[in-house]
């Protein structure tokens, strides 16, 4: 996979809204630096200047109400227009924002994303993440992964938010804010990245546990390499014809596996894990807690609660060498 980007609020991708909140915090902390330095200088004028007749009515009614009120209409106004630009991503810098803001309505100016862009389901879950692409407006049943998110480079793609146990936070810092996943609630959030690249993301709500262990990867890539990408996602597998991975297939149904994930186009259909469909291609195993290769599938399956203590998967020890390492071939081979 592509060069990994810091996981920071403070390396904002360009053309993502968490460039226009840290470029938002860049105003805001400059204005109150420069307000404190004002304050800090009247203030030992007025301890060490000789007192003179200058117009005290003024200076309260100047400093102490036309001048609050006016800054903070201007600050609520400005970040409003900022909170818009992020909720609709439109084109443009919060320090543009800035100058055009003295009191023009934001919303205005603002078109809600388009009808076509790409929306995707993200679920929480303790203590990883179930992502659902709607290829098909509606349909969140053809292309089901987990922990790791695609988006085609300079496109909007809206998430919808939501989780089926306890609240987490999704957070990618470096491409937007966070969002809180609450249940029996779906928030929206806007995703773009003008580059490609990879970027990290983290629950930021704790969640128990293992929330530290609660990581996905989001990546940006070309539209033509997405557009493949999420078609490869959405085919389904089929029993292997190589005897190493048919032993993988069959040792998958020996175990209980299937009670808990789904491989689309075999018998599992389990739920309450992640989909296993294309766990082949993922960058990670158990939402960014082991980097995706073949040893560490085994180490895995073998032993998650050592991995992972407390995740809902069991340690499986019914597996001799042989069978552990073709299963974790098979589910490798699935890309
Ligand atoms: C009781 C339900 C259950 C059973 C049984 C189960 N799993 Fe899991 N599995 C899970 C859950 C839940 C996770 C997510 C754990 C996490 O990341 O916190 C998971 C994660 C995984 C992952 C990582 C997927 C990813 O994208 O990160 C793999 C691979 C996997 N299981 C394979 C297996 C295999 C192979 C078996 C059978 C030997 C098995 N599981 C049995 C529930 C189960
Ligand atoms: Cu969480």
């Amino acid at each position: 996979m592509s060069e990994m980007r810091l996981p920071s609020a403070l390396h904002a991708a360009p053309g993502s809204g968490a460039e226009l909140l840290s470029e938002l915090g860049l105003v805001l902390y400059c204005g109150a630096g420069i307000i404190f330095i004002v304050v800090v200088a009247l203030a030992l004028h007025a301890t060490f200047a000789k007192p003179s007749p200058a117009g005290t009515r003024a200076w309260i009614v100047g400093g102490g109400i036309v001048f609050p009120l006016l800054t903070l209409f201007l600050l609520l106004n400005y970040t409003l227009a900022v909170g818009s630009a992020v909720a609709a991503l439109e084109s443009g810098t919060a320090l543009q924002l800035l100058l055009d803001c003295f009191g023009i309505d934001a919303q205005k100016r603002i078109p809600p994303p388009s009808p076509g862009t790409m929306r995707v389901h993200v679920i929480g879950k303790q203590w990883w993440w179930e992502v659902r692409y709607e290829i098909v407006r509606g349909d969140t049943s053809t292309a089901v992964l987990a922990n790791e998110l695609h988006l085609p480079v300079g496109e909007p793609v809206e998430l919808l938010l939501t989780t089926t146990d306890v609240i987490h936070s999704f957070w990618v810092p470096s491409l937007a804010g966070k969002v809180d996943m609450i249940p029996g609630r779906t928030n929206r959030l806007i995703l773009r990245a003008n580059t490609p690249g990879l970027y990290r993301g983290q629950c930021a709500e704790y969640c128990g546990g293992q929330h530290a262990l609660m990581a996905l990867y989001v990546k940006s890539q070309p539209r033509r390499e997405f557009e493949t990408w999420l078609q490869r996602q959405a085919r389904s597998v089929t029993r292997p014809d190589d005897a190493f991975l048919l032993a993988g297939y069959e040792a998958f149904f020996k175990g209980t596996c299937p009670d808990c994930h789904t491989v689309r186009g075999t018998p599992a259909t389990g739920k309450s894990g992640p989909d296993l469909t294309h766990v082949g291609s993922r960058y990670s195993l158990a939402a960014g807690t082991l980097r995706n290769h073949v040893g560490t599938m085994a180490g895995w399956i073998a032993g998650a609660q050592d991995i992972k203590p407390g995740n809902a998967m069991p340690d499986s020890e019914i597996y001799t060498g042989r069978e552990l390492r073709a299963l974790a071939a098979w589910l490798g081979s699935l890309e």
